[in-house]
């Protein structure tokens, strides 16, 4: 049985915080602008999950802060839609609806800088992976985040938490209501602590459970995609919580119906779940 405070996410509940329907004299202004920071070298396809995640749940434009420079391609063949900038000209851009800052971004120092800069803006914020892991390193951006005014999302795996919190990922593990709640106090943001049964956490100590997804899904570059969800549903206009609970909801969902498509959860890959969020979504 759930603690009390808690609410267990279901197709009902989801339903209500979904985007509205197309106008149709919309365009793709209606629809938002996303920033992705991250890509390092070797990592690059982390920030392209995001990013292409980002498309496919419906953001109007999304750019892409790429910091491989050598490995870092001038478009992405497959999905040129997206449009590639210099990270520092991502953080200068002014009509930018959120950032999302984290898939394969590394720890060096100019991810540290980049991560810095990012604290600073008014932006609503999804934070994730190396963001996660720089925020737990240097205390001066745990700071930056806990006295930032504008929404972040943190979306950390169990691992991550731990950096976070000081914990072991076991000690993560045994009490995942517990982490997620105090993470989301800590840094006074909202907290999705991955893994089978995510939990969803807000800074007032309310968790929100969500039953959906599978093994599938454990396969690198899915968080990178839960990410880039995000940030789609955000540029749109979600509430930062609207935006948390349909995108942790969608990314399950969709892995549990690529199941069927598949037979199975072996694999699965990351790149599969975004056009079948977007079918859910449709
Ligand atoms: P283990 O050892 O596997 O059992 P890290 P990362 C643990 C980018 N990526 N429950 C795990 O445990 C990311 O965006 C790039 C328990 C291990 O100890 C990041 O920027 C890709 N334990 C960067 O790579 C695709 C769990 O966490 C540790 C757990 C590093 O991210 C891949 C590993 O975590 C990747 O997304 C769970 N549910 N989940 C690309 N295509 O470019 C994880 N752990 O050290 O934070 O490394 O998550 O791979
Ligand atoms: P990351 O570790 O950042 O790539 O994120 C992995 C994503 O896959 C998160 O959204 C997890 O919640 C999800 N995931 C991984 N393994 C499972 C599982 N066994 N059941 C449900 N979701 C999972
Ligand atoms: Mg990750």
């Amino acid at each position: 049985m759930l603690p009390a405070r808690n609410g267990l996410l279901n197709e009902a509940e989801i339903a209500m915080r979904l985007p509205r329907p197309r106008p149709a004299n919309s365009h793709k202004g209606t629809y938002g602008r996303v920033g992705i920071l991250g890509g390092a070298a070797g990592m690059v396809g982390a920030a392209l999950l995001a990013g292409r995640a980002a498309l496919g749940l419906g953001a109007g434009r999304v750019y892409l802060g790429l910091l491989a420079d050598l490995a870092s391609p001038a478009i992405d063949p497959v999905q040129p839609e997206l449009m590639l900038r210099a990270p520092r000209d991502l953080l200068k851009q002014d009509s930018l609806d959120c950032l999302v800052i984290g898939p394969g971004l590394g720890t060096q120092i100019t991810a540290c800088s980049y991560l810095e800069q990012a604290l600073q803006t008014r932006l609503p914020l999804v934070l994730d992976a190396d963001a996660l892991n720089l925020i737990a390193n240097y205390t001066e951006l745990g700071a930056a985040l806990q006295t930032r005014q504008a929404p972040a999302i943190l979306t950390p795996h169990p691992a991550e938490a731990g950096r976070l919190l000081n914990l072991s990922t076991i000690a993560v593990q045994r009490h995942r209501f517990d982490a997620a709640r105090n993470l989301a106090k800590l840094f006074n943001c909202l907290v999705i602590l991955k893994g089978a049964g995510s939990i969803c956490a807000r800074p007032d100590g309310h968790c929100y459970f969500n039953p959906t997804g599978n093994p599938g899904l454990s396969t690198a570059g899915t968080g990178d995609v839960l990410s880039g969800l995000l940030g789609a549903l955000l540029a749109q206009g979600l509430s930062p919580e609207n935006a948390l609970l349909v995108a942790v909801y969608l990314h399950g969902a969709a892995a549990d119906a690529l199941l069927h498509t598949l037979h199975g959860p072996v694999g699965m890959t990351a790149s599969e779940i975004i056009p079948v969020a977007r079918n859910l979504l449709n």
